[in-house]
Formats: structure tokens, sequence, C-alpha cells
């Protein structure tokens, strides 16, 4: 499946806006309205919206342009969280499974054009322990209550761009592009797949920047004095492939832009381009205020604008995959992403007591088992071939703090590293280690090329003790060291309600989290392996209701509203490498 947009054989029309909605299908007529995108659950002031469990609709209509007689008509959803089903015109056009990745229907034959179409959505919430994120719904004596494996608030609903959109009826479905460098020559391998096209062709033309060919042809296109993607340069070439018939005509076109750039892990160092880089930046969510978890250009644009001002060159799409713009963005700009799929939370015990409760085992038959490792398998096989041409993600990690410390472990990540080698041999993997699994109990960590470590020695951990907890880290990343494997620190944060102050060493206070990043700082600058370090996290969240959390996840450097909090100054200082 190829992203809808304009071509000279393609159009797309968004249908973003206001829909009917209602948390039953019955009530779609009563007048309720919601927008799209944005999660459903803060808008308005009813309880049952925000915990709802179970499916939401939405309905809308929709004309086809009469201009697309004879195309092929699609209807493409960029996301709908965790699952829907679509009707048009009353039948049903498509299912999908998994919150964060785009899926779509052909409509051709439903939907005639220059006829106005009616479209159903039931979007489902529920998390499962079949399901990436797992979850379980608990019946309780006072109703059914979603449990969760993360703290993150389980915001739904249709949070990205609806496109319907056409294409020729013999069209491109696929395409991919890997790059390698040859001294100063970039080499831009490409290939294609196509649908109701026999007897046709594929070609492509590289243009740069400016718009003047460089190569064109097929398999393999090179361009002597490329000018390269690198971080903090993103520059981007354009790859014009098109379908071509028997008697030459071309029949479809796409455009991908390409930034030409190699990744390599050698010794404990990340190379891109051959050269050593050292990840500065966050672990982050889409989260704002109203609008959830639901795609934003003004608040992406304002967090990117915000890295940059602070000295942040990367980020991790924790803890699912980003918006598609997000990473448009990224490859525009020169900012290096450690994607991950939605597979947060697959450790039934952590937390007891705080995001979960005893009683549950991780791996077993009637908790994560074989069904869950097919939805995993799924959502990495989605998120690669979705990310897979974008020249800023730089890691695929398949996790985040899944139980690694036993035996059913490494026989239910092995087989989900190897489907990720085999579909992308050009980037290194990795996933979020727990602090549970240390070195030499972890059973997963084998098989990343990267270590990523989530760590919260001075939080969690020896609590305002930073003296003891800067020992106890440094002692803990000297074991890692020994891997001989680059290690990125993917999370360490401290919660801080802002314009908390305190001269004692008081957890909380704005001083807290300044200190505790400052410790963490040390131990990271004399550990040779560490390449890389993301504070937990870019801003404040919503979560689940606990009294761990004061108003949601407080670990952010900016507030929920983007404004900073103390440590924002001291990380730009760092960062910036500014006196
Ligand atoms: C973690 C999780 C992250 C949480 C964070 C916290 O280890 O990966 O999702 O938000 O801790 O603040 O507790």
């Amino acid at each position: 499946m190829l992203r809808p947009r304009d071509s000279r054989t393609r159009d797309r029309r968004s249908l973003n806006g206001l829909w009917r909605f209602s948390l039953d299908r019955a009530g779609l007529d009563d007048g309720g309205e919601m927008a799209v995108p944005a999660s459903y659950n803060d808008i308005g002031a009813d309880p049952a919206r925000r915990d709802h469990i179970g499916e939401a609709w939405y309905a809308t209509t929709a004309r086809v342009p009469a201009g697309w007689a004879g195309q092929r008509v699609a209807l493409h959803f960029e996301s709908a969280t965790h699952r829907a089903r679509v009707w048009v015109n009353g039948v049903e056009v498509v299912t999908h499974e998994g919150g964060y990745t785009p899926f779509e229907a052909d409509l051709t034959g439903v939907a005639e054009p220059g006829e106005q179409v009616e479209i159903l959505v039931a979007v489902d919430n529920t998390l499962t322990f079949q399901s990436i994120p797992p979850g379980v719904v608990e019946m309780t004596p006072a109703g059914p209550r979603q449990r969760t494996w993360h703290d993150f608030f389980n915001y739904a609903g249709i949070h990205r761009t609806v496109w319907l959109c056409s294409t020729p009826r013999a069209h491109l479905t696929g395409l991919r592009v890997e790059t390698g460098i040859d001294d100063t020559t970039g080499v831009v391998r490409w290939s294609a797949t196509a649908e109701g096209a026999d007897g046709c062709t594929t070609r492509a033309v590289l243009r740069d920047r400016d718009g003047i060919v460089v190569a064109e042809g097929e398999g393999a296109l090179t361009v002597p004095g490329a000018t390269f993607w690198a971080p903090g340069h993103g520059y981007l070439y354009e790859l014009e492939v098109q379908l071509v018939d028997g008697g030459g005509a071309v029949v479809d076109e796409y455009r991908q832009s390409v930034g030409i750039r190699t990744v390599t892990v050698s010794g404990n160092r990340l190379l891109v381009n051959g050269e050593p880089f050292h990840f500065t930046g966050f672990g982050k969510h889409e989260d704002a205020a109203v609008s959830g978890k639901g795609h934003n250009d003004a608040y992406m644009l304002n967090d990117f604008e915000l890295m940059d001002w602070i000295g942040a060159n990367s980020l991790r799409t924790s803890h699912y995959p980003y918006a598609e713009d997000v990473l448009d963005y990224a490859d525009r700009h020169g900012i290096v992403v450690i994607a991950e799929v939605a597979a947060v939370g697959i450790n039934l015990g952590l937390g007891e007591g705080v995001f979960g409760a005893p009683g549950y085992t991780t791996y077993g038959p009637d908790t994560v088992n074989e069904r869950t490792r097919d939805t995993h398998a799924q959502a990495v096989r989605e998120l690669i071939e979705r990310d897979r041409n974008h020249p800023s993600v730089v890691i695929w990690s398949l996790a985040n703090e899944p139980e690694s410390d036993s035996e059913a472990a490494e026989a239910y990540f092995r087989p989900l590293f190897d489907l990720a080698r085999e579909l992308d041999p050009t980037r290194p993997l990795s996933f979020a280690n727990v602090a549970q699994a240390t070195p030499g109990r972890c059973r997963v960590s084998q098989f990343a090329d990267v270590l990523m470590l989530n760590r919260y020695f001075g939080w969690y951990v020896m609590p305002g003790d930073l003296a003891a907890a800067e020992l106890a880290w440094q002692a803990e990343l000297d074991e890692w060291s020994r891997d001989g494997k680059p290690i990125i620190i993917t999370e360490y944060g401290a919660d801080t309600y802002p314009g908390l102050h305190s001269l004692a060493i008081e957890p909380w206070s704005e001083e807290y989290q300044v200190a505790y990043l400052e410790m963490n700082h040390r131990v990271f600058d004399r550990t040779d392996a560490v390449i890389g370090e993301h504070v937990w996290n870019f801003a404040d969240f919503a979560t689940t209701p606990g009294i761990m959390r004061v108003g949601g996840n407080r670990k952010g450097v900016f507030t929920r509203d983007r404004q900073p909090k103390n440590a924002a100054f001291v990380l730009r200082r760092r960062w910036r490498k500014e006196a």
C-alpha cells in the first residue's frame, strides 16, 4: 500500500472535519459530532465518553468526484485506534487491527464516481492479551474496567487523516528504496510492485532538490557527487516511479522523497554515513489537551521547533508509530528517529499495584501467546512497510520494556527479530530494555544490535539519594558495556511538578529534576559505550488515573502546554554545548 499522494495519475481528498458520532450505533442520528482527526475521549464533559470501552461509531458522507470515473477509488485511514470496521453504502469494505498504522479499502464497484457515499466506521479501543499493546477488560462489581500495562491514557478514535483517493486501475502498490554510499557516489536501489498491470514495466527518474535529473533507469541508480542525507542535514532527492504499458504510455506515477545515507553498527558505535552519531533528544508521546492523540500540524511543528531550540537531534516514537507527517518532517530536517512498534507493556508483572495487578503471568496460553505474537508480527510488518523509505528512521524498536528475562521471552522474541531482519536487513534492531532485566539476566538483548536501556536510578530506584543512585547506575552500565554494543539510554527522567521549588533534595521539585539529569549525564559521560541520551519525556502527558501521577505523568522537560521547566535550560546548555 502506498501513501495517498497527488500525481499526474493520482488524486486525493481529505475527509477530515466533523463527522457524526455516537458511542453506540443506534445513536448516530442523535446529533452528536466528533472531530476527525482527534481522540474522542477528552472532547466534551461526559465521563462515559472518556472512559468508554468498546466500539465508538463515526459516520459521514462524501462525494466521489465525477472526474474519477474509470479509476480505482480507495478509502484510506492513516490510523484508527485500536481497530476498525468500515462500511461504505452498507457494504463492509475493510477491517483493521492495530491502532497506529494505515489501512485502506478498495471502493471500486461500491462507490460510483459523481455519487455521494455513506461511510460508517466502528472504532474499537478494547485491548486484550491478543492485541498490541496488550491489555485486559476485567469484570468488576462496578462494571467492566480496561486494564493496561502502560501508563499513558488509552486514547482512541480516528487519530489521523482519512483520504478518499484515486489511482488508475493498473497501479503501483508498493515501493522499496534502499540507499548506499560508495565514496562520493550515492546508490539508490529501488523496486516497485503493481496490480492489474499485465504487460507493464516500471522505470524511475531521480531528481535533486532543484528538480534536475541526476539518474534514471531500473534497479540501482547511481549519483556521482551526491549530496547525502545526514543528521541535521535533511537533503532529499525525489524519485519518480512510473508504470508504463506495452505501448510506452505512463499509466501510473508516484513520487517518493529519498535521502541517501547508510546506517551501520561498528563495535560500540552507530554510524550514519560512516560517522559516529550521538543521540540527544527524547522519548515522546502524541499527546495534547483536548485532541488527545489526534494529529495536529501546529503541535507537531511546535514540538519540532522546541526540540531544535533545546538541541535535540533525535527522538523515539515511544510507544507506537507516529503520524507519517512526523517522519516526513524528520526527513526534511535531518532529525534522527527510532521507530517503535506499539508493543508496550508485554510485561504483566511490571508495576504491580501501580500499572498492573498481581495474578497475571506474562507469557502463557491465556495471556501473551502465539496469537499475540501473530498480532505483534503484523504490527512489525506494517511499521516497516510504512516507514522503510524514511531516511530519518535509523533503528527499529520492536517493543518497550517487555518481560525479557525469561526463557518464554526469548522464545517469543526470537522470531520477531528474525522477521524484522528479513524485512529490512539495512537497519539495526533493538527494543527498550526494562530495569528488571539486568545484564546477564536479559535474554532478548542478544538479538539487539544496539542496546536501549530505560533506567530510573534516583527516581523509581533510590529516590532522593542521587549519590547512591549514581554508583549503582554506573555499576550497571559498566556491566552492559562488556557486551561491546552501543548503548542508548532511551529513558531517564524524574516527575516534576512545575513551579515546585526546593533547596533540599526533594523529588518532584524543579531542582531535583535538574540534579537528577546532571547525575545521569555524569554517568553517561564516563561510559564510552553510551552513544545517546533520550530524556523521558519531552512533555508531560495524560495517564490513567493513579496515586503515582499528579495530573498525568510529569516527567516532561516541557509542561503539557509546552512551557519549559528549569531542566529545559540545563539540557539546552548541554546539548547545544553552550556555557
Ligand atoms: C517507563 C515506561 C514509560 C513510562 C515511564 C514512567 O519505564 O517505558 O512508558 O511512562 O516508565 O514515567 O513511569
